[in-house]
């Protein structure tokens, strides 16, 4: 069994920070679980193009708010605590932080290695 803390974790190379967002990688590809699992804020009154042509993501919002745009059909979702959006399509969308920051739980499939950010198309490489 592993056993980690939020706490821990973010004080080790598992958290990466950006400029729109941060992200704290509790279980990642090396764990062998198939998925990779990351607590991630979202900072207020940001917006961030993102594109998982490589991989599924969940993201279930705990706190705070914001809004997802699916730029296929240019649909706008609000976000709030006890929302979870799932990217079954890859869908492409721009991820925007509201008046406050938002605080997600993130699973990926296939799961991230670690250090990975978006490239300049908003996407993770595999
Ligand atoms: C919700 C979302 O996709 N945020 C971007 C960061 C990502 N969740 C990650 O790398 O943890």
């Amino acid at each position: 069994m592993i056993v980690r803390t939020l706490k821990e974790a973010e004080n080790s190379d598992r958290r990466v920070v950006t400029k729109t967002w941060e992200s704290t990688r509790m279980l990642l590809k090396e764990d062998n679980m198939g998925f990779s699992f990351h607590i991630t804020t979202i900072y207020a009154n940001t917006e961030t193009h993102i594109w998982y042509q490589n991989h599924l993501e969940s993201v279930y919002c705990m706190s705070g708010n914001g809004e997802i745009e699916t730029l296929k059909d240019g649909k706008i979702y609000p976000i709030e605590a006890g929302t979870l959006y799932i990217l079954d399509k890859h869908d492409e969308h721009l991820l925007r932080g509201g008046s406050e920051d938002m605080k997600m739980a993130c699973v990926f499939n296939p799961p991230l290695n670690g250090k990975e950010v978006h490239d300049e198309n908003g996407v993770y490489p595999l």
